[in-house]
């Protein structure tokens, strides 16, 4: 599939960490509402069934406001709950043997650290990249920090679009102008606010600035 960059604009990713009373499907479908463009499912210690019910869930609501909807890792849950594709990192399957499993139609993003990483990602047939740490980030302990240089030469180096991810929030987003970014993906910005549809209108005009300066 092929991906617009538009696309990319405002990428939320979803953590079950700042659910706080509400269900993670009310705080999505507020998220959408807001203005993002894109959905990734992340959950790290669900059961698959817990997570497929999940997945088959926030489908409904991403294909009520056409929003393209990935998983987070779970190849299986992805394609048992015909998700849009799927998002998967170093550490997880190849690119190659993902897009072998999900088939040509689905969405297949890839992060990666380095340009050679983006180059191959993108020669076996990743999507889109999602790159960072950019900003340092309090929600991934592992994350690894990458620097404006390397942000810049990732996006000059490859064609398929490119999201930021780590730390981005309201007051650091519009630093990212300049680095060829095509969005950001953002986290605690988004869901741990307790007005999920105002940050995510924020999160987005900035991005579209950030985009549109270059
Ligand atoms: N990958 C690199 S940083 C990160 C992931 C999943 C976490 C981003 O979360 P936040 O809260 O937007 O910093
Ligand atoms: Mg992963």
């Amino acid at each position: 599939m092929k991906l617009d960059n538009d696309s990319m604009l405002l990428y939320a990713v979803t953590d079950r960490a700042w659910l706080g009373d509400r269900t993670l499907a009310e705080q999505v479908e507020d998220a959408i509402i807001g203005g993002v463009t894109f959905v990734q499912l992340r959950e790290k210690s669900l059961p698959y069934d817990e997570f497929l019910k999940q997945a088959i869930h926030i489908k409904k609501i991403t294909d009520t406001f056409k929003v393209p909807f990935v998983i987070n890792d779970n190849v299986e849950v992805a394609i048992a709950s015909d998700a849009d594709g799927v998002h998967v990192g170093q550490e997880d399957l190849s690119v190659k043997k993902v897009r072998s499993m999900i088939g040509s139609d689905k969405i297949l993003g890839v992060s990666v650290q380095t340009v050679e990483q983006a180059l191959k990602a993108e020669q076996e047939g990743a999507n889109y990249l999602g790159i960072g740490d950019v900003f340092g980030t309090k929600t991934k302990h592992d994350a690894t920090p990458m620097n404006f240089e390397t942000v810049k030469e990732i996006c000059t180096n490859v064609s398929i679009p490119v999201v930021a991810i780590g730390g981005i929030n309201e007051t650091n987003l519009l630093e990212l102008s300049g680095s060829g970014v095509d969005g950001v993906a953002v986290i605690s910005a988004i869901f741990a606010n307790s007005d999920i549809v105002e940050a995510c209108q924020k999160l987005l005009e900035l991005s579209k600035k950030m985009v549109n300066e270059g």
